[in-house]
Formats: structure tokens, sequence, C-alpha cells
């Protein structure tokens, strides 16, 4: 889209961003690989009507929005978190629909860069309407809660959240080798923030390894689910070692192997509630872990968390695929401040966020470069 006025959107417009963004917030993990939208129709001060992205396949937020304002459409300004839609996708055209409402202004979080549904803002300037582009912060915010969407779009691979359980003298923890023997190392509220991770992504994305040392479900429990669906279990796989008995294989798990591995077992995963999928390998002759995300992409996973082990943890940091490191460090296991755990990530991450929970630390970081999504189409 064109560009940017910012001076021009007062107090009451942000607010009313301020609420479709929650709007769009209320319903993250329901809209994959949709991005999550949120829309708020108002006359002045006054809310006419509000909507938020349905799940795929079904109206767009500005329609639901339009829908409850009804005539009180006409003259009314709309304030979205994206752009509104030019295309006819699954749905028609949001442009459209806010035109035909008789709406006369409308204020955009953050564009569109899908390149087949974007062109809104340009299509309704060109209709008369007045539009502009809100307050930076809201963009950054957008942004953040269309990672998955924007990566997809822009990448052709979901946002991936890598998780790591570790002491805090460093050595990682692979499920199984907690202290005493025993399966954890961090405590409930740590385990429980997994779980709210869990219920905010598409997939959750282990190694073969994991699975037959440890046969997790890699389901969101404890923590409520809401609308969204359970994330879809993946398992990288190159020699195809995951059994038909395991309990993500029941959960529908996606198996990411190589064409040449297991061909006896096939039958059976599938039999058992498995997909599975052939990747392209590396020079090394394993399943190219870039491929491999690029597959979730064309399923239309946008976000994945990675819960591996040490080695899948490796392969995915050392090909520069991590956009978020959490790690959970458990304070109970060691003196001093917490280190890094893998050489590839000493340098080159900042720290977001760093949060107790329970007796463990949760260390939250991200790339300083972060990798090219781009944001802003420019015209
Ligand atoms: C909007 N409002 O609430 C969303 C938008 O196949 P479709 O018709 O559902 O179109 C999907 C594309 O539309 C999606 O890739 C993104 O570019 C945009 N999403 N647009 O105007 C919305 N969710
Ligand atoms: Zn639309």
């Amino acid at each position: 889209m064109t560009a940017a006025t910012t001076p021009t959107v007062d107090a009451t417009e942000r607010a009313h961003l301020a609420r479709a963004l929650a709007l769009a917030t209320s319903v993250r993990g329901t809209t994959s690989p949709n991005p999550a939208v949120g829309c708020v129709i108002a006359r002045g001060d006054r809310i006419v009507g509000e909507g938020a992205t349905r799940p795929p396949g079904s109206a767009h937020a500005e329609v639901v929005a339009l829908g409850a304002a009804g005539e009180q459409a006409r003259g009314a300004t709309a304030h979205i978190t994206l752009e509104p839609c030019a295309h006819h996708g699954r749905t028609p055209p949001c442009t459209d629909a806010l035109l035909a409402a008789g709406v006369t202004r409308v204020v955009i979080a953050h564009p569109d860069p899908n390149p087949t549904a974007s062109g809104g803002a340009d299509a309704l300037r060109a209709a008369g309407i007045e539009v502009v582009l809100g307050p930076e912060v809201f963009r950054a915010a957008v942004a953040d809660e269309l990672a998955g969407f924007l990566s997809l779009v822009g990448r052709g691979r979901p946002h991936v959240t890598l998780k790591l359980a570790q002491t805090v003298d460093g050595s990682l923890v692979a499920p199984g080798d907690g202290p005493g023997g025993g399966r954890w190392i961090t405590g409930p509220a740590a385990r429980r923030a997994v779980h709210r991770w869990r219920a905010s992504v598409d997939a959750v994305l282990v190694g073969s390894g994991t699975v037959v040392s440890d046969d997790p479900g890699l389901d969101v429990r404890d923590v409520p689910l809401g609308r969204r669906q359970q994330p879809r279990p993946v398992v990288l796989d190159g020699r195809l070692r995951t059994p038909p008995t395991a309990k993500v294989v029941a959960r529908g798990a996606l198996l990411l192997t190589r064409a040449d591995a297991g061909r006896s077992v096939r039958a059976a995963l599938t039999e058992a509630g498995a997909q599975v999928i052939d990747v392209p390998t590396g020079v090394d002759g394993k399943v190219d872990p870039a491929a491999a995300l690029r597959v979730l992409a064309v399923h239309g996973i946008a976000t994945v968390l990675a819960e591996p082990g040490a080695k899948l943890a490796h392969t995915l940091l050392g090909a520069g695929l991590v956009d978020r490191l959490v790690r959970h460090v458990a304070l109970g296991t060691g003196a001093g401040p917490p280190r890094p755990v893998l050489d590839e990530d000493a340098d080159g991450w900042r720290t977001v966020r760093v949060g107790g929970a329970g007796a463990d630390l949760i260390w939250e970081r991200v790339p300083v470069t972060r990798p090219a999504v781009p944001t802003e189409r420019q015209a």
C-alpha cells in the first residue's frame, strides 16, 4: 500500500484500533493459514459493529463487523488490523464489502503482504475513501501477532519457536534425563507454560529420538484450549523410526521422512493415523530441515513449537531456522547466571523476556538480525 499518514489518526481511532487488535488476538490460533484479523466499525467514539476473522473458508473480520453494523456502517470509519483484501479467494473481497456498506474512512494497522490479496488500500482510495495507516506501534503489534502468517507469505515456511529445558550451568536436558532419572527437569509452572505455548501454535515438532524414547502426546493439557484445535504433532523422522503404536500417530502426526525410508512400515503407520510425507534430503543424505518446514507451510501450518532433543535443536539452530528461543532454566540445578547451552546460540540473540515460573526461569530470545520478513509492500 502507498504512503502512510499517521498524524491524522486521533485518540478515538487509536482506541478503536486497539480494540480491533484485541479482537484479532481473541481468535489467534483458529484461523491458520489465514491471518487473525480484527475490525471495528465506529461513528466517532461509538462502536456500531465489530468482528474477527472466522476459520478459513468463512467470513473475514470486515464482513463480520459490517454484518453487525448493518445500515449504521454508512458514513462510518472502519478500523482494521490488516489491510482489507482485494481478491476473490475463498471469500469475496472485503474491499468491495466496505464500499458497498458505505464506509467513508478506513484506518489500517498493517499492510497485507500477500501478493494475491493485497491492493485493498489503493482500491479504496481509488474509490474515494480516505485510507490511513495507524501509528507504528500498532504495526509492530500486528507483526508480532501475525508472525506465522508473515513468515508463510514472506519466507514460505512457518514461524519457529524452539523450546529447550536446561540446567543453570548449561546442560541441555533431554526427556528422561531429569534429576534422579525422573522425566522432568523443570517444575509444574514451567510445564504449564509449555502447554500455553502449545495452545498458541499450529504444530508441535520433535525428532524421532524423542518419540522413540519418550512417546510424548505433544497435546495441550492443563490449560484451556478455548476454540482452538489441538496442535498437529510433527516428527522429523528421516529413517521412519516412529512406531505405529506411538501416541502422536494416533493423534494424526505428520511424519517427515526420506523417500527411501521405512517402506515396510508405511502402511501400518498410515493405518494407525499418521500421514507420511517424503521430504528432499540435503547433501548429507539427511532430511533437509528447511525443506521440511516448507512442507509444513504447504499443509497450512503457520506456527511451530519445536520441543526437540539436543540433536534436532542443533540442526534447527545451525540451519538458522529458529525465530524465537524459549529456554526453561531449572534454577535449582546449579549456581551462577544461566548459561546458553549450545554453541550456535551463544551470540546473535537478544533477550526479549525473562520471567519466573515457579522454581524455574523462562528466558526468551530472538535473533538480533531477524530473518527478513517483508512486512510492507512498497508501491
Ligand atoms: C481480510 N480480512 O479477516 C483476513 C484477510 O481465501 P480467503 O478469501 O479467506 O483469503 C485469504 C487471504 O486474505 C489471506 O491470505 C490474507 O492475505 C487475507 N486475510 N483479509 O481482509 C481478514 N483474514
Ligand atoms: Zn478480506
